[in-house]
């Protein structure tokens, strides 16, 4: 596949993006300057990245818990998703959503979401809405291994299949749900091979290699568009850092994975990977790529500024916006 250089380098910058935000937060929760749950995506840049790379402006998607990286590379800015994560005012949900629930409908970001599998059903819901109106919009559904574990998952991908719903299934596979490794609870190797049950193309692709997922993406999308139905990828990959930021406090020494297999993947950096590629290809100067890092950070320590700066909402408006 021929991809332009502007899009090698948008790439780059959505996972320069994912990793700093997702580093930052880790360090800000950790400092206690953020307040609630956080769950970050370091590691597996790559599967977020690769997938909205194939996606219009007007495609849509829907997340999970750990949806920082789905949202920066669908368009997300860095200063509203830092101040919605520190609970201000100027955040995407006013401060209200916090890390779960960053919503912008006008980058076709329907939500992230804490409950488990919810956002499958939805991005079938929002398949059919295009549909029904006519334009040929395609939402993908991000949802890790342990989601495919949920009735949703099912439900979701045989009614797509029946009604051929422009929709592509993205299992982010990082091997663990919370705390209990996929093996243990899941009654297949590949995530993909339950595409099989409902009779539309499953995939597996290397998680870590953005190009792979932006090929394998582009197919699918494709395939959405021209009312072909829907397909599920499953992304490996790993997480590297715990399943949310300061699970050592009530984890204490039962650690669920050798130390040695975290070291194992981070040598599988997805960002190295396409540096080398870079370097082999001569597609990309390293002075380019050194070039977005610099900016990359840049941007963060602002919108980190901006977040630190802005106020909290004002205790009086507690109920607003909120519909339930
Ligand atoms: C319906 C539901 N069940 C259980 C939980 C608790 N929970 C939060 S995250 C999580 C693990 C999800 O694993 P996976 O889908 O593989 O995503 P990952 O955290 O690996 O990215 C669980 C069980 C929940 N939030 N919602």
């Amino acid at each position: 596949m021929d991809i332009s250089k502007d899009k090698l380098l948008e790439m780059y910058r959505t996972m320069q993006k994912i990793r700093h935000f997702e580093s930052k937060a880790r360090d800000l929760a950790m400092a206690a300057e953020l307040p609630g749950f956080v769950h970050v995506s370091i590691g597996e840049e790559a599967s977020a990245t690769g997938v909205c790379a194939a996606l219009r402006k007007t495609d849509r998607i829907t997340s999970n818990h750990r949806g920082h990286g789905h949202l920066i590379a669908k368009g997300g800015r860095l200063d509203r998703m830092m101040a919605e994560i520190f609970g201000k005012r100027t955040g995407y949900c006013k401060g209200k959503g916090g890390s779960m629930h960053i919503v912008d409908y006008s980058l076709g970001i329907l939500g992230a979401n804490g409950i488990v599998g919810a956002g499958l059903p939805i991005a079938t819901g929002s398949a059919l809405g295009a549909v029904i109106a006519g334009k040929d919009d395609v939402t993908v559904a991000f949802f890790g291994d342990g989601a495919s574990n949920e009735g949703t998952f099912h439900e979701s991908l045989n009614l797509a299949a029946v009604w051929k719903l422009p929709v592509v299934f993205v299992c982010e596979n990082n091997g663990f749900g919370e705390f209990t490794p996929m093996a243990t609870v899941t009654s297949v190797k590949d995530i993909a091979v339950r595409a099989k049950a409902y009779d539309i193309p499953g995939h597996i692709v290397d998680g870590n290699d953005v190009l792979e997922v932006f090929r394998y993406t582009s197919e699918a999308v494709a395939r959405a568009r021209a009312g072909e139905g829907p397909t599920l990828l499953e992304c490996k990959t790993y997480r590297w850092e715990g399943h949310v930021v300061g699970e050592q406090a009530f984890l204490g020494d039962g650690s669920y994975r050798e130390q040695s297999e975290v070291e194992e993947w981070k040598r599988k950096c997805p960002l190295i990977r396409f540096e080398k590629w870079c370097a082999e290809s001569g597609k990309i100067s390293s002075a380019e790529l050194n070039k977005i890092i610099a900016e990359t950070e840049k941007e963060l320590a602002d919108a980190v500024e901006f977040a630190r700066s802005s106020e909290l909402p004002a205790p009086s408006e507690v109920t607003d916006d909120v519909y339930a």
